[in-house]
C-alpha cells in the first residue's frame, strides 16, 4: 500500500463499529474537520478501534486508511481510563477532582504511547506530515521525532492546560514536557493554556520561549524551533445550519414543547455527564430560583442531557449518584402531575434530535467549571438560524474567549447563575437578536474547517523554518 502524506493519530479511530460487524463514521467534529483535507491528500488515521482485545488489520473507509492500534482489557483500564482519565484530565482541569498518580498507569500510557508512535511511523511517507490529538498520547510527537526525524509533527491539545503550580505536581512532568516538545508546532485552545504550557517547559527544562517559538538544543549544537500556540476548535457550522432550517426538525422542536407541557420558557444543558461541567451548579441555582419563586414548573423546565461518559471510573459513579439525588429531590419538591422541573435524559441522542433540542431552548446553559472549549456552546448558536435563544456561558471555558455577547458567568457564584439565568429568562427578543447575530457571525467565519487548515498552515511554515 501507498505511504501516507498525511497521518491523523487520535485515541480513536473515526469510526464505530455496528451491529452487523461492519463500520460507520463517528459523528465527531474532528471527523468532519478533516474530511476534507483526507479528500484531497493520501491520508491515514492512526487509532484505537473502541474495544478491548479487538485486534483488526487496516481496512480503507470512505478513501481514508485505517490503521487500528489493539488494547488489551488491561491496557484500557489502565492507559486509558487510568492515566488518560483519572490522572491527565482532573489533573489539567485545575483539579476539580483529585487526580491520582499511579506508576502502573503511567508504565502502561507509555507503552501504548509507543505502540501509536510505531504505528503512525510505519504508515508514514517520506516527509509526511504528522498530527497528533490530544492528552491520551502527549508522549507520541517525540517517540515520532525519534523514528522518523523526516517527518514534520503536529499536536493538539483539546483540554486545558494548567498553570505551572499544578502540573508540578506531575511525577512525570518532564517526560510529558519532552514528549510534547517533539512536534514542530503545539496546538492549544487558549492563548492562556499556550502561556502556561511555555512556562512549564521554562521552568522545568529551561529552554528559551520567545514569541517566534520555544528554542531546543539539538546534540550536534544546533537549535530546533516548536510552535506553542492558541488554535480555537470549532464546528462543522454549515452542517448545524442544514439540520435547523429541516422541517423534520423544525417540528420536532414544536413537538419538545408540546411534550413538555408548553412552559414559557425551556432551559437546556448538553453535556457528557463529566465534573468538569458544573451540571450540579447548574441544578443547584435552578432549584433555588424555584424555591424562591422566581420560576415556578408551570412557566420554566430544564431539560439536561447528560451522556453517559467514562463509566468504570470511580469518579464518574459518585458523580452520576449526586447529580441524579439532586435531580430526585428537586422534581420531588417542585413537579406536579402535568409539570416536570428538570427533565434530566442520562441518554445519548442522534445529532438530529440535539439540533431539535437546541431549537426549542429559549436559555441555553453551559457552566462548566473548566473546559478546553465547549462545542456545545457553538452548535446552540449555530443551529439558531432564528436569531432567538439566550447563550448562558461559563468564563471558564475556551469558548468564553470568542463568544463576548453570551451571558457570561462565573459558575462557582451560585446568586451570579441566578441573576444570569433570569436575565436570560426576561431577555427582549431584540436584545437576543442584537447578541445571537454577533455570535452567529463568529461561529460562521470561524468553522472547524477554517480551525483545520489554520493549523495545517502554522505546520507547513514551521516545517520550512526549520529546514533552513
Ligand atoms: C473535549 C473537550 C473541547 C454530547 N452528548 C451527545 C452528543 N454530544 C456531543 C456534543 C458535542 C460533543 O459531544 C461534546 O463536545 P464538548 O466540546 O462540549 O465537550 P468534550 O466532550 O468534553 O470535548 C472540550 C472538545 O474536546 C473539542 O476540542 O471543546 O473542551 O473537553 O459535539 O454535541 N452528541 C450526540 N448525542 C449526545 O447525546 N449526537
Amino acid at each position: 500500500m501507498r505511504q501516507a502524506e498525511l497521518v491523523v493519530v487520535a485515541n480513536r479511530l473515526p469510526v464505530d463499529r455496528d451491529e452487523n460487524g461492519g463500520w460507520r463514521r463517528s459523528p465527531g467534529g474532528l471527523v468532519s474537520a478533516l474530511e476534507p483535507v483526507m479528500r484531497t491528500v493520501d491520508g491515514a488515521w492512526v487509532g484505537w478501534p473502541g474495544q478491548a482485545g479487538l485486534h483488526v488489520d487496516e481496512f480503507e473507509f470512505e478513501g481514508t486508511r485505517l490503521v487500528p492500534v489493539t488494547l488489551s482489557a488491561e491496557e484500557v483500564e489502565d492507559y486509558y481510563e487510568g492515566f488518560s482519565n483519572d490522572t491527565i484530565w482532573p489533573l489539567y482541569h485545575d483539579v476539580i477532582s483529585v487526580p491520582r498518580y499511579r506508576r502502573e498507569w503511567w508504565n502502561a500510557y507509555r507503552k501504548v504511547n509507543e505502540r501509536f508512535a510505531d504505528a503512525a511511523a510505519a504508515v508514514a511517507a517520506s516527509g509526511a506530515t504528522v498530527w497528533v490529538q490530544d492528552y491520551q498520547l502527549q508522549l507520541v510527537p517525540q517517540l515520532i521525532r525519534e523514528r522518523r526525524p523526516d517527518v514534520t509533527i503536529g499536536y493538539f491539545h483539546h483540554i486545558p492546560f494548567p498553570a505551572y503550580g499544578l502540573f508540578s505536581q506531575l511525577p512525570w512532568r518532564r517526560q510529558v514536557l519532552e514528549g510534547l516538545l517533539g512536534a514542530d508546532v503545539i496546538g492549544f485552545q487558549r492563548t492562556a493554556d499556550a502561556s502556561n504550557f511555555a512556562r512549564a517547559v521554562h521552568r522545568q527544562l529551561r529552554h528559551e520561549t520567545r514569541a517566534s517559538g520555544i528554542r531546543i538544543p539539538r546534540e550536534d549544537g544546533t537549535i530546533r524551533v516548536a510552535l506553542a500556540k492558541a488554535f480555537p476548535i470549532s464546528i462543522d457550522t454549515a452542517s448545524y445550519i442544514e439540520m435547523a432550517a429541516r422541517p423534520d426538525i423544525q417540528q420536532r422542536a414544536i413537538q419538545i414543547r408540546e411534550e413538555l407541557g408548553n412552559p414559557a420558557k425551556i432551559l437546556l444543558g448538553v453535556d457528557r455527564l463529566d465534573y468538569t461541567k458544573g451540571i450540579r451548579h447548574r441544578m443547584k441555582a435552578f432549584g433555588e430560583l424555584l424555591a424562591e419563586g422566581w420560576l415556578s414548573v408551570q412557566n420554566a423546565t430544564l431539560v439536561q442531557v447528560a451522556s453517559p461518559s467514562r463509566e468504570r471510573v470511580a469518579a464518574y459513579v459518585q458523580l452520576r449518584d449526586e447529580i441524579e439525588l439532586m435531580v430526585g429531590r428537586v422534581n420531588g419538591t417542585y413537579d406536579t402531575m402535568g409539570h416536570t422541573a428538570i427533565r434530566y435524559l442520562h441518554q445519548a441522542f442522534p445529532r438530529e434530535e440535539m439540533v431539535a433540542l437546541y431549537l426549542a431552548a429559549d436559555v441555553m446553559l453551559v457552566t462548566a467549571l473548566r473546559d478546553g472549549m465547549n462545542l456545545v456552546a457553538k452548535e446552540y448558536i449555530a443551529s439558531r438560524i432564528d436569531n432567538r435563544g439566550v447563550l448562558v456561558l461559563s468564563e471558564f471555558t475556551g469558548a468564553a474567549d470568542e463568544l463576548g455577547s453570551a451571558v457570561r458567568i462565573n459558575p462557582h457564584d451560585i446568586e451570579g447563575v441566578k441573576d444570569a439565568i433570569m436575565q436570560a429568562v426576561e431577555m427582549a427578543p431584540a436584545e437576543q437578536g442584537r447578541r445571537m447575530r454577533k455570535l452567529r457571525k463568529r461561529v460562521q467565519e470561524h468553522d472547524v474547517q477554517a480551525w483545520s487548515r489554520s493549523f495545517l498552515t502554522a505546520l507547513a511554515t514551521a516545517r520550512e523554518a526549520n529546514a533552513s
